[in-house]
C-alpha cells in the first residue's frame, strides 16, 4: 500500500521539509514502500504560488523531477484568490499543474491508499488552494482516504483575515476529508518557549514533524481489532488538561518500544490510567488503539517516545473562536470586498458558517 503526501504553500512545504528529514531516517519506511518509491525519491508532490519558497523548503530532499510546482506569485493570505486562482493578471495554472502531478504519484502506486495533505489554516494558498485541492481530491478518488494535516496560527492576530479564512478552509476539510489534524501554533509556540529564549519557525516545524511522524511512521504493531475512530474525526495535537475536557476516541503510539513491553503494561492496567485520564465519553467502547514501534525514529537514537492522537472536545472552543470573530466581522462587512472579488460570494460565507456551527454542535452533543 502506497500514500502520496502533498505539500502546500509556505508552511505545508516547510512543515513537510521537517516531516520528510524525520521520515527519511525511518529504517522501517526504507524496507516498505508506503511513503518511498524503490528508487529512493518521495511519493510526494510540492506546490506553492510562490517559487523560491517552495525551491527552498524542497532543497535536500528527494523530490521526482516535476513533482516541484510553482505559481506566479503569492495569494496574498486571501482564502478567494488562493481557491479561484489568478483569473485576471494571468492564471498561473497552478491548480492544473498541482492535480497532474499528483495523478502522476498516484499512478505510480501499485496499490494507492489515500493522500495526506499538509497545509495552514489560514494562508492564501495553503487555505484556498488546499481547499480547492482537497475538493478535487475527492471527486477524482472517493474511495481513497484523504487526510488533513493543517496547522491553525496564532490567535493574536496575525492577519484581518486569518479566522475568515479558517472558517472557509474548515467547511471545506469537514465537507471534502476524512480527517483533520489540527496543529495549533500557539501551543507548539508556548511549549517551545518554556524550553527556549526565542523560538524560530525551524523549531516549531521540528516539533510538529515530531508529532506528525510519531503517528504516522511505520510501526512494528496495530490493534485493529479495537480501531474505533467515529464518523468525523477532528484530531489535535493541542496540549490540554486531561480529565477536564471530553474525548471520543484516542490513538496512543509507543516508539522505542525495543523490549515490546509497553501494550502488556496497557493492558495490565496502564489502559485504565489512560483512560480515566482522557476522560474518555461511556458511549464509546473502545476509545483507546495501541500502536508500537521498536525504534523511535522521531527522536535521537535508543529513546523512546509516546504520541497520544486525540478527538477530542477541546476543538470546540478554537471553532468557536473562528466561528464568532468571523461572525462579527461579517455582520460589520468588513473585508467582504476582497473575496467578493476573487469569486467566494455572501452565500459561501453563510454555507461556510453552518457547516462551521455544525460541527460544534455535533461536538456538543457528542459530549452532552
Ligand atoms: N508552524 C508553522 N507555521 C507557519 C510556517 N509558515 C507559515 N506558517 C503559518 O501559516 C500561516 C500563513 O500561511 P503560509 O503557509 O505562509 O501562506 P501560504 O499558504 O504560502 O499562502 P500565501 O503566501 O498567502 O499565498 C500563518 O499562520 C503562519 O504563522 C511554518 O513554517 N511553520
Ligand atoms: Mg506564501
Amino acid at each position: 500500500m502506497s500514500a502520496v503526501f502533498l505539500h502546500v504553500g509556505q508552511c505545508g512545504n516547510q512543515i513537510g521539509k521537517a516531516f520528510w528529514k524525520k521520515t527519511l531516517q525511518d529504517k522501517a519506511v526504507h524496507e516498505g514502500h508506503t511513503f518511498i518509491h524503490p528508487d529512493g525519491k518521495q511519493r510526494s508532490v510540492h506546490v506553492d504560488s510562490e517559487p523560491k519558497v517552495v525551491q527552498k523548503a524542497c532543497k535536500g530532499l528527494k523530490i521526482r523531477d516535476g513533482n516541484i510546482v510553482s505559481g506566479k506569485r503569492g495569494r496574498g493570505t486571501n482564502w478567494a484568490l488562493g481557491y479561484h486562482g489568478l483569473k485576471k493578471s494571468g492564471e498561473d495554472h497552478i491548480l492544473e499543474d498541482t492535480a497532474n502531478q499528483v495523478r502522476k504519484e498516484i499512478e505510480r502506486c501499485d496499490m494507492y491508499s489515500g493522500c495526506i495533505m499538509m497545509h495552514s489554516l489560514t494562508g492564501g494558498t495553503g487555505s484556498g488552494l488546499g481547499s480547492r485541492l482537497c475538493e478535487a481530491m475527492r471527486e477524482e478518488y472517493p474511495m481513497n482516504h484523504l487526510i488533513s494535516c493543517t496547522v491553525a496560527p496564532c490567535l493574536t492576530g496575525e492577519s484581518p483575515l486569518q479566522n475568515y479564512n479558517a472558517l472557509l478552509t474548515l467547511s471545506y476539510l469537514q465537507r471534502n476529508t476524512d480527517c483533520v489534524v489540527l496543529t495549533y501554533n500557539d501551543d507548539v509556540l508556548g511549549k517551545l518557549q518554556r524550553k527556549m529564549e526565542s523560538v524560530s519557525f525551524d523549531a516549531m516545524n521540528t516539533s510538529i514533524a515530531s508529532a506528525l511522524g510519531g503517528v504516522f511512521l511505520p510501526t512494528d504493531t496495530m490493534t485493529p481489532k479495537r480501531w474505533s475512530i467515529p464518523a468525523n474525526r477532528y484530531h489535535d495535537t493541542k496540549k490540554y488538561q486531561f480529565g477536564s475536557i471530553g474525548n471520543v476516541g484516542n490513538v496512543v503510539i509507543a516508539r522505542g518500544d525495543s523490549t515490546e513491553t509497553f501494550y502488556p503494561q496497557m493492558t495490565q492496567g496502564l489502559e485504565k490510567k489512560f483512560r480515566k485520564s482522557f476522560n474518555t465519553v461511556s458511549w464509546n467502547p473502545f476509545p483507546l488503539d495501541i500502536w508500537t514501534a521498536k525504534t523511535n525514529s522521531i527522536g535521537p537514537k535508543d529513546t523512546a517516545s509516546i504520541t497520544v492522537a486525540s478527538n477530542s472536545e477541546s476543538i470546540v472552543e478554537y471553532l468557536e473562536t473562528v466561528y464568532e470573530r468571523s461572525r462579527v466581522k461579517f455582520a460589520a462587512k468588513a473585508y467582504l470586498h476582497w473575496y467578493n472579488k476573487y469569486g467566494v460570494t455572501n452565500e459561501d460565507f453563510e454555507e461556510a458558517f453552518g457547516v462551521v456551527e455544525d460541527i460544534i454542535q455535533n461536538y456538543k452533543s457528542a459530549f452532552s
